[in-house]
């Protein structure tokens, strides 16, 4: 019943509404067979902010998630939002993860009426600021799915050759 609520309140098309939904997936899992009890909660929240600091940078990453794949199709997409909380402006240059054959970063753009995916050779993040790689917007292209699991390790790669790992969860999306 609350399943049902949640995908009636969250629109399809805003990523808060996508991230959103995909919260919603985790706690109702997490929820399964057990009483809400404040841990179970927590262990969610922590799993969905993620910092990364290096000498150089420290960036935040939330809400990573990787669309399960449909059946018979061989690629998915991944989300996330980054904050750069650091000194230094960030350019994230590629991604690669040992559950994927490749990934890459994506972007949308408009093509008369349809919307067509471009790859793309870099993303900045300036000092102080926020990018999200979304629905409808930049976002992880994944291919080769098959080893993707319920938790993958992505490892975000930058113009200055460090190398990030983040935790993707993997959850159902409905386009709703
Ligand atoms: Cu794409």
């Amino acid at each position: 019943m609350s399943a049902t609520r949640s995908s009636l309140r969250f629109g399809p098309h805003s990523s808060a509404a996508r991230a959103a939904s995909g919260l919603a997936v985790l706690m109702l899992l997490v929820g399964c067979g057990a009483p809400a009890e404040e841990s179970a909660g927590s262990a969610v929240v922590a799993d969905d902010s993620q910092t990364v600091k290096t000498a150089t940078l420290h960036l935040v990453f939330e809400d990573a998630v990787f669309r399960s794949p449909l059946p018979g199709v061989d690629k998915t997409v991944g989300y996330v939002s980054v904050r750069n909380v650091g000194a230094n402006d960030v350019v994230l240059t590629g991604a690669e993860s040992k559950s994927l054959r490749a990934l890459e970063l994506h972007t949308m753009i408009r093509d008369g009426d349809m919307m067509r995916m471009r790859r793309l050779s870099e993303v900045s993040v300036p000092a102080g600021e926020s990018i999200a790689f979304e629905r409808g917007g930049k976002h992880l292209m994944a291919f080769g799915v098959e080893a993707l699991s319920e938790s993958s390790e992505v490892v975000f790669i930058t113009a200055n050759d460090e190398h990030l790992p983040v935790r993707f969860a993997t959850v159902a999306v409905t386009d709703g």
